[in-house]
């Protein structure tokens, strides 16, 4: 019979809320320095998520919103822009604004008590997620995972499989042996269409996503006296996540079918 062995986190909405005051702060920090005109609105940007991958939500925003746009070299500049963002946004996570959402440093740390193997799929740059754990999380927390499965490290990028599939690989383990935890309808997407059970988390720009096919969602893992809202699924009697409420999920729910969601 097949036995949960590993944890597979996204970064961005899942392990902190990144995106609103994080990235999107980075990116029109960048278009500034870079003298462009281009600002980036709480809602707008919203909008913009549906695009995975900085890189390539830059691209999207001038394919869509500036037809006139002109410049010799544009996979130049949008890699140009996308440098100069991760770097305000290293700077912005430098701060310590950004925490990880509750719950989180004390699951990963019950699964590494329990010896849980730990592994990352992300969209966001390798850098990044270093930042990310150095600032909010832990110096070591790098080590706790296995595998940090980043940015460009696959060519195509979530709602496509690549990211979960390439995490697998390197565990050595199929999708029955792990469970997959994401914020976003891509997210989701990718990793059900590797075959993962998912267990979802909302955040302000994910709540109204589709998530059918996700074994549960909920508004954050929580903590002992902080109780999650229950959104859909079970959560056997349970008000914050432990292991014991991953083994419930993962052992009453079978792996999904490719394609079902
Ligand atoms: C995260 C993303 C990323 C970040 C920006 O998606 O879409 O693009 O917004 O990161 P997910 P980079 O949580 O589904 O992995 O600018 O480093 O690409
Ligand atoms: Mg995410």
């Amino acid at each position: 019979m097949a036995k949960l062995q590993a944890l597979i986190f996204d970064v961005d909405g899942t392990l902190a809320d990144t995106e609103r005051d994080g990235h999107r702060v980075a990116f029109n920090k960048a278009f500034i320095e870079s003298g462009l005109d281009w600002h980036w609105s709480v809602e707008q940007y919203g909008q913009l998520l549906a695009i995975t991958g900085g890189k390539e939500r830059i691209h999207a925003y001038i394919k869509a919103s500036l037809p006139h746009f002109k410049t010799n070299d544009l996979q130049g500049l949008i890699a140009e822009l996308h440098e100069v963002k991760t770097t305000f946004y290293r700077q912005l996570l430098s701060t310590g604004k950004i925490p990880m959402r509750p719950g989180v440093k004390r699951l990963l740390l019950e699964a590494r008590e329990k010896n849980y193997r730990l592994a990352i799929a992300t969209t966001t740059t390798l850098e990044n997620v270093y930042a990310l754990f150095a600032h909010a999380l832990d110096l070591h927390a790098p080590d706790w995972f296995e595998v940090i499965a980043a940015g460009d490290i696959v060519e195509a990028k979530k709602p496509a499989a690549d990211i979960y599939l390439y995490a697998m690989e390197k565990l050595e383990l199929t999708a029955d042996a792990c469970l997959a935890f994401e914020d976003s309808r891509n997210g989701l997407l990718s990793a059900v269409q590797s075959g993962l059970r998912t267990v979802v988390t909302i955040n302000g720009y994910t709540y109204d996503h589709d998530f059918t096919g996700a074994l549960a969602v909920i508004d954050h893992f929580g903590e002992p006296g902080k109780s999650f809202k229950l959104i859909t699924g079970e959560v056997y009697g349970h008000s914050f996540v432990n292991i014991d409420l991953l083994e419930n999920w993962y052992q009453k729910n079978t792996p999904p079918k490719i394609g079902s969601c």
